[in-house]
């Protein structure tokens, strides 16, 4: 009897082990998935702002390549948000990221340029 409950212990024992590593291999798919947290940003584009026009919702960007959008360098209005518009001033060097939304090229990121 002594040695059943020995050998069910052990069994326990190991089958909680196998569980316990479950949670360490989903711990781990963060800091593998690291790059993905930066995914909804989107590649970035360098830029200098040319024109802030509060009135058309729109920033005026000389932009470089933006291969998403399969555009290459040039200098064009983007739709921006009021925040966006609020945020940024003319002759600043931007990095951004832009999608085609309803139609138009709009910002759906904008950050100060290192
Ligand atoms: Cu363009």
């Amino acid at each position: 009897m002594k040695n059943q409950f020995l050998f069910a212990t052990a069994l326990v024992g190991a089958s909680s082990a196998v569980i316990a590593q479950k949670p360490m291999d989903g711990m781990s798919m963060p800091a593998g998935s690291s790059q993905k947290s930066t995914k909804p940003v989107g590649q970035l584009t360098d830029a200098v702002i040319q024109r802030i026009d509060t009135a058309q919702g729109e920033i005026v960007l000389k932009h470089g390549d933006i291969p998403n959008l399969g555009m290459p360098a040039m200098t064009m209005a983007f739709e921006a948000d009021t925040a966006t518009l609020k945020r940024v001033k003319a002759g600043e060097k931007v990095r951004f990221h832009a999608e085609i939304m309803n139609g138009k090229p709009t910002l759906t990121h904008i950050e100060a340029a290192r």
